[in-house]
This record gives C-alpha cells, sequence and structure tokens, in this order.
C-alpha cells in the first residue's frame, strides 16, 4: 500500500550518570576522586533515501528510541555514548511538529537528514568536580533526559513535472507511453490511487521524472475526496501538466474542465504560478477539423492548447520537448538546507535567567538554568548540597531572594527539590 502520512514518536535517549568515586591507597586513605562521567544518550536522526519510496512502515511501527548513555565508572571511566537512531525515509518527507504542524525539516534530497531529537548530556562524575579547594568532593550528577516529541510526517512525491487532470482522461496512459513504467490504464475513473512515478528520456543524456496523480476532483481543494491529498505531491512538481480530455468521453467539455483545474489550483499558493503546459488528449478519436476547433477555442482564451494521442503517440514527443524547455527554466524548488530545528533552551548570558514566584504559600525560583542544576545534580550527598548552594549564589538567586526580603530559614522550592535559605 502507498501511504504518505504518518504520525511517530521519537525518543533521543538519556544520559548516564557521573559515578561518586575514589581511589584509595596505602599513602592516600581518603582517596583521590575518580568518578567518570556518563555517556551521552543517542539521538534521533531522521535521514532521507531513495530506497524507501512510502511511509507505510510506520503503520506498523510509531516509537523510536535511541539508545541511553552508559553511566560513568570509577578510574575515570567515562559510560559509553548511546547509540544513535537513523530512521529512514523517503526522500521528499516534510516533518512536522505534530501538535503545532510547525516544519522542522523538509528533506527533499537523497541523503538529507535531521536530528530531531538530541540525546541529554551525560552526568559528570566526581572527577569533575575537584578543585585545589575541594579536593575529595562527593557530587555528581544525573544525565539528562532525551528529548522526545510527536511527529507528522508528509511525503509529497519529487518530480520534474507532474500530470494533473481529471479522472480518466489518460494521465496514466500517457505517462506509460512516455517511461517504461507499466501503470494501471482502466476506461473507469479513480483508477489511479497513489502517484506513479517514471523517468522519461527526452533526448540523448536529457531525462526527466514524471508524475501521474490521481485525478482531481472538483471541489479538492475544499478537501472533497481525493483531490486534495494528491495536489499536496503536485507542489513540489517544477511544471505541470495539465491533461484534459479533447473528445469528452465522459461528456466532459474540455475548456470547463481546464476552468474547473484552475479553479483548483487558484486556492493553493505554491501550484498557482507554476509554469505549466496543457494538453488536449485522444485527439485520434477526432477528426482534424474538431481538433483546430478546440485548439481555436482554447487559443482565444490566451491558453495554448497541445493536441496528442497517448495512444497513437501522436503529438506527445513535441509536448515532451515542450516540458523539457519548460523545465530548464523553471525554478528549482529544493530547500537551500535542512537547518536543524532550534533547541528549546537557550540562555542568553546577562538576561535574568530565573524567576521567583509564590505558588500555593511556596517560594519558587522558576528559569531553565536553575531548574537544570536542580534536576541533575545529586543532591543526596552534603558536598553536592553545599555546591548547590554555591551555584544558586553565582546565579545571583541567592541576592534575588534576600533582596524580596526573604527570611533566613525559609524553604525555596527549585524544580523538585527544596532548600532552607542560610542566613
Ligand atoms: N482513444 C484514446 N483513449 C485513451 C487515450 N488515452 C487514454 N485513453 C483511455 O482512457 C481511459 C482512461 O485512461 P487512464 O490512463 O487510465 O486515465 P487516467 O487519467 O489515468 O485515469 P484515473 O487514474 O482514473 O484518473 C482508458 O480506457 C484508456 O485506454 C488516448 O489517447 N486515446
Ligand atoms: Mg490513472
Amino acid at each position: 500500500m502507498w501511504i504518505d502520512e504518518a504520525k511517530i514518536h521519537v525518543a533521543s535517549g538519556r544520559g548516564g550518570n557521573g559515578l561518586i568515586s575514589f581511589h584509595r591507597t596505602r599513602h592516600n586513605p581518603r582517596g583521590t576522586p575518580d568518578g567518570g562521567n556518563g555517556g551521552r544518550g543517542g539521538d534521533v536522526v531522521l535521514r532521507a533515501t531513495r530506497s524507501v519510496a512510502t511511509l507505510v512502515r510506520f503503520q506498523n511501527q510509531i516509537h523510536f528510541r535511541a539508545g541511553h548513555g552508559g553511566h560513568g565508572g570509577p578510574n575515570c571511566r567515562r559510560g559509553k555514548d548511546g547509540a544513535d537512531l537513523i530512521v529512514h525515509v523517503p526522500v521528499g518527507t516534510v516533518v512536522r511538529e505534530a501538535g503545532t504542524g510547525e516544519v522542522l525539516a523538509d528533506l527533499a534530497r537523497d541523503g538529507a537528514e535531521v536530528r530531531i531529537a538530541r540525546g541529554g548530556r551525560g552526568g559528570r562524575g566526581n572527577k569533575a568536580f575537584a578543585t585545589s579547594a575541594r579536593q575529595a568532593p562527593r557530587i555528581r550528577e544525573f544525565g539528562e533526559e532525551g528529548e522526545e516529541r510527536w511527529l507528522m510526517l508528509e511525503l509529497r512525491v519529487l518530480a520534474d513535472v507532474g500530470i494533473v487532470g481529471f479522472p480518466n482522461v489518460g494521465k496514466s496512459s500517457l505517462l506509460a507511453r512516455v517511461s517504461r513504467k507499466r501503470v494501471k490504464v482502466a476506461p473507469y475513473p479513480f483508477t489511479t490511487l497513489s502517484p506513479n512515478l517514471g523517468l522519461v528520456e527526452v533526448g540523448k543524456g536529457s531525462s526527466l521524472v514524471m508524475a501521474d496523480l490521481p485525478g482531481l476532483i472538483e471541489g479538492a481543494h475544499q478537501g472533497k475526496g481525493l483531490g486534495d491529498r494528491f495536489l499536496r505531491h503536485a507542489t513540489r512538481a517544477r511544471v505541470l501538466l495539465h491533461l484534459v480530455d479533447l473528445a469528452g468521453v465522459e461528456g466532459r467539455d474540455p475548456l470547463a474542465d481546464h476552468h474547473l483545474l484552475r479553479r483548483e489550483l487558484e486556492a493553493w499558493p505554491e501550484l498557482r504560478d507554476k509554469p505549466e503546459v496543457v494538453a488536449g488528449n485522444k485527439a485520434d478519436l477526432l477528426p482534424p477539423e474538431r481538433i483546430a476547433a478546440e485548439v481555436e477555442r482554447f487559443r482565444k482564451e490566451g491558453i495554448e492548447l497541445h493536441p496528442i494521442s497517448a495512444i497513437t503517440g501522436r503529438g506527445v514527443r513535441e509536448l515532451l520537448f515542450l516540458v523539457w524547455d519548460r523545465l530548464r527554466t523553471a525554478p528549482s524548488l529544493l530547500p537551500e538546507a535542512e537547518a536543524p530545528p532550534t533547541r528549546v533552551w537557550r540562555l542568553t548570558p546577562g538576561e535574568a535567567p530565573f524567576k521567583i514566584a509564590e505558588e500555593g504559600g511556596e517560594l519558587v525560583v522558576r528559569g531553565p538554568a536553575v531548574e537544570r542544576l536542580a534536576r541533575r545534580l545529586d543532591l543526596s550527598t552534603e558536598d553536592a548540597q553545599e555546591y548547590f548552594y554555591h551555584r544558586l549564589e553565582r546565579l545571583g538567586v541567592i541576592a534575588a531572594l534576600k533582596r524580596r526580603g526573604v527570611e533566613a530559614g525559609t524553604t525555596v522550592r527549585i524544580g523538585e527539590e527544596r532548600f532552607e535559605l542560610a542566613g
């Protein structure tokens, strides 16, 4: 089955914890700190590859988790880094934050990748906290949590040329004619339910990728029926090939169809101004004078109509050259680069990084830096509590509390930790 939408959950690895450890010898019974740092958690990376064509595998698997970092060991041994998890997606996958719909990445090139969830950093072991003034610290950090998020993946077929038109006009027949692609052709509407891509050789060494998009139906842009989902794929084509049925086999009028098609396209900012070529198919069913009359009807409205027959091949070569010509001048649509998504927390030095507030009769200090400090330090030792207090002084928290008139002995909460303000 061809699936072009998926919702997945990604989680990067947690960082490993730092270790408190001492290397003791007979000469140095107190020991020197040698607790190693935890390794970092693995990242989740989405990578575009040509070897995957659809998002179908994400129907069965929606959770993706990278490896956790190993804990630090004695002898200053650093924990192992968690393994990155590489998730392969088809080229042309647009990655959005599921909640907000914000585009995080547009993986339009083979090999393009985005680090969508970053592993947590490893916690430092007590070796890292040793200074000349603090030679045997019992201080360590926990590893940082990984990031997790829900993502919407959306595949947009990448083709140079997208064939668009109402059901049954012969889109698949045309693709089959000009490429080696074997596509289903049938005399009833909505035969094609997912885009087909074909490689078309235009001349020696020149080729283009053409997509046969499923038939549009009227009101497609309002989300009626099939059309809307597939118009999205047309947004990635550089040139649109509008196909109408000249013979009006379904009792349709080609010019009226063309107007309807334009109206659908006008509703899409990305489609509105795309270079287009208009072709009238099934010319083999009409006598020459009827064909000339149709061409004339279109011409009166300033539209150049190219009569073709996907069955006999008439006019098809000329049409391809014309399309090729349009392609040469059509703008490239590939995004410049895949910008990595912005991290959630970024501290700007000099900016007040915390706030003091009263919540439920309790004094609470809020701010990314202070909360991270409280979360990461293992506050089960006295050394760590002292260090914590000292860091709060350095961050200006203690002074700010005193300026507010908070008295010594008052309990203050940061994150899940509580401490008493000293005198
Ligand atoms: N006489 C004639 N019949 C054609 C021509 N092109 C296609 N047909 C016929 O028209 C019918 C529909 O052709 P398809 O190629 O399946 O049309 P489509 O636009 O892909 O249709 P959907 O996928 O259903 O939207 C088939 O019976 C084809 O054989 C043509 O140039 N001349
Ligand atoms: Mg078809």
